[in-house]
């Protein structure tokens, strides 16, 4: 692997940092929701969408990120917000609705706005492609060197917002990545049923600019191939469009019986989890010992731990403001 050891190790670190918190979350989630699940109660009412699997499409583009860039995300965030470098403590108390949270509370798990670092997501599909466009042409018009990425879902490829970004900024050469997570189901629906093509990434020449395919759930692969995007918008060479098969190893919500998906895919999607092949790869080519492997493990579990008492801890906004920070 042609790559600096700290940008692997900073990989690693962040993948166990991500798989932890969302481990951690979905205990809490079900905590007090069960035996009949009660999607109202407990710490965290409402949906959740967690991103356990999804952790190589985050963590590739993390070296290659600038202070400035602007990401947007999607309802099932957590794992971009991390790598990005999202405040965990505040994160964290946010999808708790508490009053020290991103959005004091009032936003939820699909809705974590930051502004250092640049980080928005929605519960609405295909809402951050066009303002990742937007913030990408606020730093073209002000020259200020930062690009914009913007993940979004196979399912979300179809909405009309994913053609209408794609050919603006293609047209404006304006600096922005777009990623694709292709984890081969929206909600229920298997790709095959909603997309006349297998692969998203071929429909970047319909606009003109590049389209790669990541094959492998893989942060090495995507390292490299979002390197190389990410130059090319930050060099004023314009847009790119990736997508990268990934896995999406728990339920489209928690709570959700994933009957759609037959024992064997599940069982073949587990044995390829991405965090213990790249664990392995680490030990194999000598770069993370078992030992330092399991020293990372006890440091992030611990990080993870003292967010989610930070959020416990922190009280509930006051009902009389709950006007506030309301723009709409
Ligand atoms: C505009 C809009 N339409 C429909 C929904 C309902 N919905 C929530 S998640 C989802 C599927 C999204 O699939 P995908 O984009 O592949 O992302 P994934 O859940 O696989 O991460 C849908 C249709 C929504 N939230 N917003």
């Amino acid at each position: 692997m042609d790559i600096p050891k700290a940008h692997l190790v900073d990989m690693y670190e962040t993948m166990v940092r991500i798989r932890r918190f969302e481990e951690r979350i979905r205990e809490l989630y079900f905590a007090d929701k069960l035996p009949a699940f009660d999607i109202a109660a407990g710490l965290i009412p409402g949906e959740m969408h967690l991103a356990a699997g999804q952790e190589p499409v985050a963590v590739g583009m993390r070296p290659h990120l600038h202070p400035g860039d602007a990401i947007t995300a999607t309802h099932r965030p957590h794992h971009v917000a991390i790598a990005q470098g999202v405040d965990l403590n505040k994160m964290a108390a946010e999808i708790f609705g508490r009053e020290t949270g991103l959005g004091h509370g009032k936003g939820g798990h699909m809705h974590l706005f930051s502004v250092e670092p640049n980080f928005g997501c929605s519960g609405i599909i295909g809402e951050g492609m066009p303002v990742a466009v937007g913030a990408a042409m606020a730093f073209k018009a002000r020259g200020t060197g930062n690009i914009a990425l913007s993940y979004f879902g196979e399912g979300a490829a179809n909405q009309g917002a994913f053609h209408e970004s794609l050919n603006l900024a293609a047209l404006w050469k304006l600096p922005v990545v777009f990623i694709c997570e292709d984890n081969a189901y929206a909600i229920s629906v298997p790709k095959a049923s909603s997309t006349a093509i297998p692969d998203n990434s071929d429909r970047a020449s319909a606009y003109g600019i590049p389209g790669v395919l990541v094959p492998e759930n893989d942060p090495v692969a995507v390292y490299e191939v979002m390197g190389a995007a990410m130059d090319r918008a930050r060099r004023g060479d314009g847009p790119s469009l990736i997508e990268i098969k990934t896995d999406r190893l728990w339920g489209h919500f928690e709570g959700d019986a994933d009957a759609y998906r037959s024992d064997e895919f599940k069982e073949d999607m587990n044995d390829r989890d991405p965090l213990v092949a790249f664990g392995k790869r680490l030990v194999e080519e000598g770069v993370l010992s078992e030992a330092e492997q399991a020293a990372i493990k006890e440091k992030e579990y611990a990080t993870v731990e003292a967010a989610i008492a930070f959020a416990l801890a922190s009280p509930y906004p006051a009902p009389e403001a709950a006007l506030n920070h309301v723009f709409a």
